[in-house]
Formats: structure tokens, C-alpha cells, sequence
């Protein structure tokens, strides 16, 4: 195995370097985003190229999870150039995410009774740890409609609709700590979004019992739905719950568990030599709801599934397994070791007998290919291919499933095709449409957690570095180095006909009903606003945008009023997006094209405050601003 991998890395980093020369002219034309990588190398296998000139349109999006910044980035690939980013539990300066009434509205509207106490009325949580981005399925393939995404910092899970590529729902999960693993159902629709609980917790966590981890702390499986983001279900399970993905038929869902010590420190937590997957079933977990098979807890049914449920099955992993992948094929399902240098393939058809108590959970182990140092995800190329990330040995995998197979069964062959050295230590990974029944094969990104020495050294805080890997061919090939900011843990890689978003905003969108009631209560058509209504001492200042003015270049108001501006922006051409910022009072928000956006804030300060559109907009865009005048409070 080890001679296989020296020789093939040595090949592919000879072949990248020679490419490197070769094309040094178009890698000058897009400066640092354009890949060293000629059309025409011979070495390339299938001459796919990852160059994307100006003005071409990338084949894929890619939806890039933005770690412990909490939001979401567009890319496209391959150029590997980024697009856009979605503001979703972070807060954002540019587009006034968390800042804005109808942003503030998702941001709390979702959180449990316990948590809005906590925070106070109208606040939100500042950060969020986003770490797994998947689309919506319609008949085990993307649909477009929505991308799902956890935060395991403060245990929600956000949906962005992917019309308007903004987040429109955010559910805070109860009785849940850590909300890490996130996959939605593939067939027949999403249909559930699967959340797993990381960390063990007591049930009522309260502060009543916090003694006795092994007794008292428990790990919760959640299933959301998805067109309602409300709580459908949760399964009580035992040790903890690290990834999660769901079969191609809709009948079961499955978790790793990397501490089924129910540890509560490093050595206890990696002691064993073996943990599990946990097998949800899904058909019997509704009928459970159904009959009342539950306890009600923080306003959802909660199901027993630890050992001996009916509900659920505990199949024996090695060693703290991380990643859970199901291949194309909609048979396989690979548990990535971690500890172990394996992973291990269960066969799903055989999950019916499993339930049936007919065959012991280790039966449905089909292979169990040894790969080398801490792999942690795994990819699928659609041609019967698996793509697993090495995190200790740097390296990308391909092995064949077929070929792991006739090797657990006894066969004399050696499942490991190609070793790739990645730069560095690579966590998820993710293949062009991988994770469909329309796997395509084209291109794998690994996302490495370090990048050293790879790029223009910028202090000690340094860039993670997802590449991008041409799997067309026989042969992987290394093309491209894509920096990013902290900490893209996963992509979703989307081919362009499966994503429509809109040019413009409806102008019955949803995002602010709340505003277009308030206006009709108002007497105010938000549409045509040049208006400055006074209820007591609030007071709402209503506008549109049109280039290069506000309807209103002067508004007056009292000091200590509570003020509301809502904007209507109502160009009809593409792109042109204003701003509404006011300075010295932390307020800014973007109002898209036909979008109606609205803020909240205390005139607090006597004086001539200048508002501005923060977006260009228009050769006059300097001039597009206004006056707040606010008269200072009489003294007594
Ligand atoms: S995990 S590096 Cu948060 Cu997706 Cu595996
Ligand atoms: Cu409107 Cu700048």
C-alpha cells in the first residue's frame, strides 16, 4: 500500500509542477485565482480544464460552510472564485444581517422560551459555528429550492432559500447541546432535515442533576421539517452523536458516535476501541409519534432510542468514527474511522433484517478497506469510486468499493487505487453532485484545515486551503489552491441547472409582511413612500429607493424617539442594490432590487445625522443621501 502511494504522489506532484511551467501565461491573466493548469497537458487524464476565462460562466456552485463565522459562501467551480456571501448566524456590516427588523425576526423567532429569556427581548446571538451545508432533495437529487446548515456553537439549524440566496428560517433545537451533524432526506423529498446532538447533556438541564455523566447525560437525534423548520421529532440516544446522512429510500437515517464511553474527558471520551453508527428508523420512529410512544420535553416528542429500542440500532465502528457518507449507489454506507486507520462499509439492504433481529448488526458489514492515517470523509465519484480524506497523512484516497469488498470476503486485492497528497490535513471532502443519485465525477475538493506554507504568509493566523482535485481520469490530479477564511468544514458542489436564483426581489415576498402591515395600517403604500408617521414618541420614516435619490432627503425627528425607516428600493433593473447607512447610529441594511427593507433605532443624539446609500449605485451615488434632523428634548 505505502510503495503504491510514494510512487503515484511523486508522479501527480511532477505532473502539477511541469503544468505550472507550462502555463504560466494564463495563470498571470486571473491573478491568484486562476489555477496553474493548462487545457492541453497530456498528463491531465481527461483534459478537463479548471479554467474559467472572463466573462465564462462556472459549470457548479458551490455552497462553502463559513465555519465559526457563521455564514454561508457561493462559489463557483471550478474556477474556485468566490461569489457571494450569505449572512446566516453571523452578523453582517455590509448587509446589515442581525441589525435589520426583518434579519432580527429570523434571528429570535426560532430560539426556545429559555434562550429568548437569556438573550432578552430582541436580542441575538453574535456568532455561530456553521459546519455542514446540503441542499434540498427532491427524489434523491438537489432541488434547489433550499440549503440547510447547522451551528453547533448555539445548537440551531438556518435554511436559505436559494431564490434569493438569503436565510429565511432559523429553529433553535431544545434539549440538544451542540448541534453538529446535519443531513436532509433524499427520497422522497426533504421532507426531515437530520440534526445530530454532539454533546451529552442531562435531559432536563437545568442544573439539577449535572453529577453522574454516565447515568444522567444524554446525546438527542432531531428531525426538522423542512417546509416548516418546526421540531418534528427526537430520539434520546446513548454516547454522543458526531456525523449523520440518510439512505437513498427514505427508511432509515444514521449517526456516528465517537464516545460511546459517555466520557466527559479526552481519555475517557477515545478509550474505546470501538464505538458505533446509530440506525434510525424512520417509518417506526412516526409510527411511535403517532401512538404517543413519547415524552413530551421543551415542547417536542422525545423517543427512547438507546439500546434495546426498537427504534434505533447500534452498529459497532472502529475507533470514534467521524464521517458518514452514502454512496450513489444508494447500497453503501461508509463510516470514516478516525482512530482507526479503516473505514468501514455497511450494506443498507440489509437493514430490514437488521430490524428484524434476523442478523446481528456486525452482518451488515460488507468491508472494511484499511486506508491509512485518520480518515475522516469520504466522497464518491458516481463509477463505483470512493474519495477518503487522510487528516494525519495529508493524503486523498481513491479506493474502489467493489474491489473492498472481494477483500473483506477474502479476495487476494488491494481496494486502494491512487494516494494524492493534499496540503494540509484535510477534514470533509466533496465531489461534484457526490452526494446524488446524478454523481458526476468531475471534480473533488478537499478541504484542508491548514495551509502553512502555501501562500504569501499573512501573520499567525493563516488561511485554510480548499484545492481542487480533477477526478475525471483514471489518475487524480491536483489543480487548483483555493484559500479561504476560517473555516469552510464543508462544500456542497452543485451543478448550475439545479440552482435558479432570482434577478430581483417579488414584491409579496414574505421577508417583510410584517412591514407591508404596519404600512397599511399606516395609510402608507410602501411602493411610491415619501412619508413621516408619529405614534407617541415612535416614530416610522417611510422611503423609497430610486438612483440617485431617497424619496426623502430630509426627515425630523425628537430626540429619544424610537425611530423605524423602512426603504423600498424600486428599481426594475438587474443589479442595483442601494443602502441605506446612518451615520454615527450603527445602522446599515441592503435593499435589493424591489426589496423592502426596515431598522430600528433611538434618536439618542441631538443634531444633523447624514444618511447615504452605502451600495454604488449610480455615477450620483455620493450624492444619494439625506438629513435626520432630530431636535434636542426641552430642559425643564
Ligand atoms: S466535521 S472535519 Cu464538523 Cu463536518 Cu468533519
Ligand atoms: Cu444607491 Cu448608492
Amino acid at each position: 500500500m505505502s510503495d503504491q502511494k510514494s510512487d503515484k504522489t511523486v508522479l501527480s506532484r511532477r505532473g502539477f509542477l511541469g503544468t505550472a511551467a507550462l502555463s504560466g501565461a494564463a495563470g498571470l491573466v486571473g491573478g491568484t485565482h486562476m489555477p496553474a493548469f493548462a487545457k492541453n497537458d497530456k498528463k491531465g487524464p481527461k483534459g478537463l480544464s479548471a479554467e474559467v476565462g472572463p466573462g465564462d460562466l462556472d459549470e457548479y456552485y458551490a455552497f462553502n460552510s463559513g465555519g465559526q463565522s457563521g455564514e454561508v459562501r457561493i462559489l463557483g467551480v471550478p474556477s474556485m472564485r468566490e461569489l457571494m456571501r450569505i449572512p446566516v448566524f453571523n452578523h453582517c456590516s455590509a448587509t446589515g444581517w442581525g441589525r435589520t427588523n426583518e434579519s432580527i425576526k429570523i434571528l429570535t423567532e426560532g430560539l426556545t422560551p429559555e434562550t429568548k429569556k437569556y438573550l432578552g427581548e430582541g436580542n441575538v446571538f453574535l456568532n455561530g459555528d456553521a459546519h455542514h451545508p446540503h441542499m434540498s432533495f427532491t427524489d434523491q437529487t438537489y432541488d434547489g429550492r433550499y440549503v440547510f446548515i447547522n451551528d453547533k456553537a448555539n445548537n440551531r439549524v438556518a435554511r436559505i432559500r436559494c431564490d434569493v440566496m438569503k436565510t429565511d428560517k432559523i429553529t433553535e433545537l431544545p434539549n440538544v447541546s451542540g448541534v453538529h451533524g446535519l443531513r436532509p432526506q433524499r427520497y422522497p423529498r426533504t421532507g426531515y432535515v437530520f440534526a445530530n446532538g454532539e454533546h451529552i447533556v442531562p435531559l432536563n438541564n437545568d442544573g439539577s442533576k449535572m453529577d453522574d455523566p454516565k447515568n444522567n447525560y444524554w446525546a438527542i437525534y432531531t428531525a426538522i421539517d423542512g417546509d416548516t423548520m418546526k421540531v418534528a421529532w427526537q430520539v434520546q440516544v446513548d454516547g454522543n452523536l458526531d456525523n449523520g446522512d440518510a439512505d437513498y429510500q427514505g427508511k432509515y437515517s444514521f449517526a456516528t458516535c465517537y464516545n460511546s464511553e459517555k466520557g466527559v474527558t479526552v481519555e475517557e471520551i477515545s478509550a474505546n476501541e470501538q464505538d458505533w453508527v446509530v440506525v434510525f428508523n424512520i417509518a417506526l420512529i412516526e409510527e411511535a409519534v403517532k401512538k404517543g410512544d413519547f415524552k413530551e420535553m421543551g415542547g417536542v416528542p422525545v423517543i427512547d432510542g438507546r439500546h434495546g429500542s426498537k427504534y434505533t440500532r447500534y452498529i459497532p465502528v472502529p475507533n470514534s468514527p467521524h464521517g458518514c457518507n452514502a454512496a450513489p449507489d444508494g447500497i453503501h454506507l461508509v463510516l470514516n474511522g478516525k482512530l482507526s486507520p479503516t473505514v468501514t462499509v455497511i450494506d443498507v439492504r440489509k437493514l430490514d433484517d437488521l430490524f428484524a433481529d434476523k442478523i446481528k448488526p456486525r452482518d451488515c458489514v460488507v468491508a472494511e478497506p484499511q486506508l491509512g492515517l485518520g480518515p475522516l470523509h469520504t466522497a464518491f465519484d458516481g463509477r463505483g469510486n470512493a474519495y477518503t480524506t487522510l487528516f494525519i497523512d495529508s493524503q486523498m484516497v481513491k479506493w474502489s468499493l467493489d474491489k473492498a469488498k472481494r477483500a473483506y470476503a477474502g479476495e487476494k486485492v488491494d481496494p486502494i487505487i491512487q494516494k494524492l497528497d493534499v496540503h494540509y490535513q484535510p477534514g470533509h471532502n466533496h465531489t461534484t453532485m457526490g452526494e446524488t443519485k446524478e454523481a458526476d465525477g468531475k471534480w473533488l475538493v478537499s478541504l484542508n484545515k491548514f495551509s502553512k506554507d502555501r501562500f504569501l504568509n499573512v501573520g499567525p493566523l493563516k488561511p485554510e486551503n480548499d484545492q481542487l482535485i480533477d477526478i475525471s481520469g483514471d489518475e487524480m490530479k491536483l489543480v487548483h489552491d483555493g484559500p479561504s477564511f476560517a473555516e469552510p468544514h464543508d462544500m456542497l458542489l452543485v451543478h448550475r441547472s439545479k440552482v435558479n436564483p432570482d434577478n430581483s426581489w417579488k414584491r409579496d415576498d414574505p421577508m417583510w409582511e410584517d412591514v407591508r402591515k404596519m404600512a397599511e395600517k399606516d395609510k402608507v403604500t410602501l411602493e411610491g413612500a415619501a412619508n413621516v408617521i408619529r405614534d407617541g414618541n415612535k416614530v416610522r420614516v417611510y422611503m423609497i429607493a430610486v438612483a440617485p435619490m431617497f424619496s426623502l432627503q430630509k426627515f425630523e425627528v425628537n430626540e429619544g424617539d424610537e425611530v423605524t425607516v423602512i426603504v423600498t428600493n424600486m428599481e426594475v433593473i438587474d443589479d442595483l442594490t442601494h443602502g441605506f447607512t446612518l451615520e454615527g447610529h450603527g445602522v446599515a441594511m441592503e435593499i435589493g432590487p424591489q426589496a423592502t427593507a426596515s431598522i430600528t433605532f433611538t434618536a439618542g443624539r441631538p443634531g444633523v445625522h447624514w444618511y447615504y446609500c452605502q451600495w454604488f449605485c449610480h455615477a450620483l451615488h455620493m450624492e444619494m443621501s439625506g438629513r435626520m434632523l432630530v431636535n434636542p428634548k426641552k430642559s425643564a
